[in-house]
């Protein structure tokens, strides 16, 4: 009866928001409205970064800035030649700021000397000693100091590249920073954001960045975006059929990408990754906080995750927001948000939240001097398809549970009531796909991609529950813990969380992929573990074959309800390619791995009451859900 009304109530919700789907606003063109001037800023030890400047015409009132600094260019350059469009929305866009916008140093236009993530400086070794901390606080002084119209008040934000920088700017902040978004922020890359999940490495999602990015734009300042030269569209076999890494850093980067040496090279969690971990630093801050993330970020999930868990942590009576939508990598700010892959939201997420979380977020703080008013945790529920405003992230209403692996492919909230395991041979030769169809990268829909076609491999497990009877939410991080043997002496283990839906699924209307909705395995988190960082991230350690090991992770956060008639799915297999590298199932620097190197294993996964298989839940009590 309960679940009914609350049915109900979602119906009636959903009718609601249907019928006040947001929409872009009319803007003027850029130059209509703005002047644009360009630029070239000293910082403390003498370097100029460019900056471009857009200036609003009206100059009868004094405006807030809104500053973005990036690695990719400010392009187009020249003080007669206009973005077209500015800020994060043309919601804020249209209501008038003054946007700045920031080549770092070493990049473009800028002087200096580029470093990748450049590493912040706690302590500072004299006046002139710079990071990117001190380059964002030169630049606001700057600012303040020099532009007509200013009302002393600057909001900053970036998105994934730019949203690091942002994280940097609110470390030991300028006082007239008073509002920061951090947008898809860099956090941690060993850990989880874009090179290296649990030690695995992103090999698709590398390979194309790399090329497109990693080179003296200084010296070549073709702002354009490349890829490399791909000789086939169907990056499975192409990567497979290159062998190894360093047969790919031949092939298609040419040698000609110095950062990949790093990537490469840095194969343990080493002084090189901690010195770039930006949680540390996240400390004594004084800005308000907007950190927003897609729960689908292919890029910089765990980083989104992490900053704001660590400024909640170490700011108690900051105001500090997170806001998660159901999104890829700046989905948020590039389209409406309605779909993304197959998987249909049911209203234009982006411009609803950017017209009524971070458009109010900065007008309150940066116009009006005003708290934020915004709810702690502006959250999408996926599979329900609502926003949620809640007072925590996670929430508070939660019970932890269990999901145990249980024998014939089941799984439960007890463990079995005996041991057991299945098995599989994982071979390197035929890896699993990533993604059923064909692309030569990281695919942007990948992280809620359908999962039949790799159930139906002997080398990957799947456990399910049956139909669910009644509604399951998920709210906060998924803690695995798996008890594994190999007959190898290293090994990968990919984990997948999918929603299954039920056979009579509807199919969307129009149907333009012809997609069939019924059975749909819908990821919903996955994440790979390099097992030999199981005991240890900074000293990795071979298994001993054919003996039982505990492997243990934490998966980001999920907030998704398994609808009743739905399953709840768990696959685990020891490939994911070619979004993860093939791990030569021998213990050995893997970037150095020769095509012998490669050799087929037989993996087993453990069940039972003690040493089996499961997953760490936080089950969403429904009267949480507003
Ligand atoms: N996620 C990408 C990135 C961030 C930081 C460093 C390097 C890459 C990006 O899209 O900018």
């Amino acid at each position: 009866m309960c679940h009914d009304i609350f049915h109900t109530m979602r119906l009636f919700l959903t009718l609601i928001v249907a019928a006040t789907m947001s929409a872009q606003p009319k803007t003027l063109p850029v130059a209509e409205q703005y002047t644009k001037y360009e630029f070239r800023i000293p910082m403390r030890d003498g370097v100029k970064l460019y900056t471009a400047v857009y200036q609003p015409k009206d100059a009868s009132r004094k405006y807030p800035l809104l500053l973005t600094r990036t690695p990719y260019s400010c392009q187009p350059y020249g003080a007669d030649r206009y973005r077209d469009t500015l800020g994060p929305s043309r919601f804020l866009q249209t209501t008038g700021y003054i946007f700045v916008y920031q080549d770092v140093r070493g990049r473009y236009r800028s002087e200096g000397v580029f470093e990748q993530v450049r590493p912040h400086k706690p302590v500072k070794s004299g006046p002139k000693d710079f990071d990117e901390s001190t380059d964002t606080f030169d630049t606001i002084d700057w600012l303040v100091k020099n532009l007509p119209n200013n009302n002393g008040r600057v909001g900053m934000w970036g998105i994934s590249y730019p949203g690091f920088y942002t994280s940097m700017g609110m470390i030991d902040a300028h006082p007239a920073l008073k509002a920061a978004s951090p947008q898809a922020p860099v956090g941690d890359w060993f850990i989880g954001d874009d090179w290296r999940h649990n030690g695995a490495f992103f090999l698709a999602h590398a390979v194309r960045w790399m090329y497109s990015n990693d080179r003296d734009t200084q010296a070549d300042p073709d702002t354009a975006r490349r890829n490399p030269d791909y000789p086939a569209p169907d990056g499975y076999s192409l990567f497979l059929k290159m062998g190894t890494l360093e047969e790919i850093n031949e092939k298609l980067l040419k040698n000609s990408v110095p950062y990949w040496k790093d990537l490469v090279d840095h194969s343990t969690y080493d002084a090189f990754w901690k010195a770039r971990d930006v949680r540390p630093h996240l400390t004594k801050l004084k800005p308000a906080i907007l950190t927003v993330g897609g729960w689908f970020d292919a890029e910089d999930l765990f980083g989104t995750l992490e900053t704001y868990k660590e400024a909640e942590a170490n700011n108690p009576g900051a105001q500090n927001f997170l806001v998660m939508g159901p999104w890829y990598h700046g989905q948020w700010s590039s389209n409406d948000g309605a779909q993304l892959g197959d998987i249909r939201f049911r209203q234009n997420t982006s411009l609803w939240y950017q017209e009524h979380v971070e458009k109010p977020f900065f007008e309150r703080i940066l116009r009006d001097e005003k708290p934020a008013g915004l709810a702690e945790a502006v959250v999408f529920e996926t599979g329900a398809n609502q926003w949620r405003h809640l007072d925590a992230w996670p929430p508070k209403e939660v019970t932890a549970k269990t999901i145990h692996l249980q024998p014939n492919g089941r799984l439960g909230w007890n463990p079995p009531s005996r041991g057991g395991y299945e098995e599989y041979v994982s071979d390197p030769a035929r890896p699993v796909p990533s993604v059923p169809y064909i692309a030569n990268t990281m695919t942007v829909e990948y992280m809620l991609d359908d999962q039949r076609q790799a159930a139906t491999r002997p080398d990957v497990l799947v456990f399910s529950t049956d139909s669910l009877e009644e509604d399951l939410t998920l709210a906060g991080p998924l803690d695995v813990t798996l008890h594994v043997s190999t007959t190898g002496t290293d090994s990968d283990f990919v984990v997948k969380v999918i929603d299954v839906y039920p056979d009579n699924f509807p199919d969307p209307d129009p149907n333009p992929k012809k997609v069939k909705m019924g059975g749909y395995q819908q990821l919903v988190r996955g994440e790979p573990f390099r097992g030999k960082f199981r005991k240890s991230f900074e000293k990795p350690e071979p298994f001993p074959p054919g003996q039982m090991e505990k492997i243990s992770f934490t998966m980001p956060d999920v907030f998704h309800t398994f609808r009743s008639g739905h399953k709840l799915m768990v696959q685990i297999q020891s490939s994911w390619f070619p979004l993860v590298d093939r791990n030569p199932q021998k213990f050995m620097e893997i970037g150095k791995a020769k095509p012998g190197d490669f050799q087929k294993v037989t993996q087993r996964i453990y069940y039972g009451t003690v040493g089996g298989s499961s997953i760490g839940v936080r089950v969403l009590t429904r009267s949480a859900t507003k």
